[in-house]
């Protein structure tokens, strides 16, 4: 018998206002894509200081934080939901380390970035995470 499959996994992802104004939605988006991650939903959004707050809940009281907060509200970022086998992973995975100037060539961060802040995505980092930012984010998502 074929054992069941393992249930799909969500993660949510934040196209940074780096990426946005650099005009690499479509190459991140392509990244994802490619390695067969499914778009569940997707939309455009101006996060707000408050909205980064919630978000970045774990942060907010770092010394790195109002800078964060700044580059986050400084214009708008795409927000989405992928879905796929072990998606949280894979998604970090593909971002590659937070610094982008110590991230692998290959992945978005290695490819794209030099930054430490401006670091184009964004990915949940584990499935309670997930839960929490793809609650709120797309609270009437199924
Ligand atoms: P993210 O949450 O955006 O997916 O990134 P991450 O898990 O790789 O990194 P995390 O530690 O959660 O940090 C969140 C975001 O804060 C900015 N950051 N700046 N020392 C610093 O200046 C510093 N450290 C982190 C980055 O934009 C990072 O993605
Ligand atoms: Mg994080």
């Amino acid at each position: 018998t074929t054992p069941p499959e393992a249930p799909t996994q969500r993660s949510f992802v934040l196209i940074k206002p780096d990426a946005v104004r650099r005009g690499l939605v479509g190459a991140v988006l392509a990244r994802f894509e490619g390695k067969g991650l499914r778009i569940v939903t997707m939309e455009l959004r101006q996060v707000t200081g408050e909205e980064s707050d919630q978000h970045y809940a774990e942060h907010v009281d770092r010394p790195f934080y109002p800078p964060l907060r700044a580059f986050i509200t400084s214009g708008p970022s795409v927000a989405l939901v992928l879905e796929g086998d072990e998606a949280i992973e894979v998604v970090r995975a593909l971002n590659g380390a937070t610094d982008g100037r110590k991230a692998a060539p290959g992945t978005i961060r290695g490819d794209f970035s030099l930054s430490n802040r401006e670091n184009l995505v964004h990915g949940s980092d584990s499935p309670e995470s997930a839960a929490r930012e793809i609650a709120f984010w797309f609270p009437g998502l199924g």
